[in-house]
């Protein structure tokens, strides 16, 4: 047992560097609202404006490096602060949320990427965090072709961005290993194929779930 509280209205969008989560995430959102429910998609970090200074900070080049340490942190604290102001709130009024990232994020870059201690992801998951996505959708591709993609749209790289492609490897690694683990939340998108066919096979695995719960 997790620990966490699942809920069946709660999505979230996982993958990479340039995976195409926006992209899904426009497709996911059409879908819902095609029988009107309210749908809030928002993303991490970030998601309410306290949360969008955190992803500043974190996501700045200018700023002196961050620990990994710092780094878990500053994830977490973002997320706490996402969670009870616009995530909880919006599932209480009774709407969807799809967020662009959520904790598995941390657990992919901060745990396999950086090599930070997973039972301690966890204990801040299970702490502060306290609630998982009924579905999450991995977009997995590999680190090249997401480079790839990304190359050229920013003059300078993200904190993040700028890591070398053995980083993105234990991410992509990181990420698998989680979706193997969870295999009822998780369902993993060849995200190599055209942006449409895609989104359309992200839109079904929704449905699909929506259906089931
Ligand atoms: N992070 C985040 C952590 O380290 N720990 C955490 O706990 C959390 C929450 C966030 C960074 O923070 C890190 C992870 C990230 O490094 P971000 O800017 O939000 O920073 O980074 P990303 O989420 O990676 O955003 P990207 O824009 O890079 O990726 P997307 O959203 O997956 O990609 P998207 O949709 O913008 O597409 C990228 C490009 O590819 C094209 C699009 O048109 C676009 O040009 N594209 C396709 N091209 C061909 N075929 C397809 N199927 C395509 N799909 C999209």
């Amino acid at each position: 047992m997790s620990g966490l509280r699942s809920h069946p209205r709660f999505v979230s969008l996982e993958g990479g560097e340039g995976a195409g989560k926006t992209t899904v995430l426009r497709a996911l959102r059409e879908a819902l609202e095609a029988d009107g429910s309210e749908v809030v998609s928002t993303r991490e970090p970030g998601g309410t404006p306290l949360a969008e200074m955190i992803r500043a900070l974190l996501l700045d080049p200018a700023h002196e490096p961050a620990a990994a340490e710092t780094e878990l942190l500053l994830m977490f604290a973002a997320r706490a602060q996402h969670v009870r102001e616009t995530i909880a709130p919006a599932l209480a009024r009774g709407a969807w949320v799809i967020s662009d990232r959520f904790t598995d994020s941390s657990y992919a870059y901060q745990g396999a990427g950086r090599g930070l201690d997973v039972a301690a992801i966890a204990e801040l998951e299970r702490r502060y965090v306290g609630i998982e996505p009924a579905l999450t959708l991995l977009l997995d591709l590999d680190v090249g072709q997401g480079r790839e993609r990304t190359r050229g749209r920013d003059l300078v790289p993200d904190r993040i961005e700028a890591e070398r492609d053995d980083f993105f490897e234990r991410v992509r690694a990181g990420y698998l290993e989680r979706a193997r683990q969870a295999p009822a939340r998780f369902r993993v998108i060849d995200a190599t194929r055209p942006a449409d066919v895609v989104a359309a096979d992200a839109v079904r695995a929704l449905l699909a779930a929506r259906q089931a719960a």
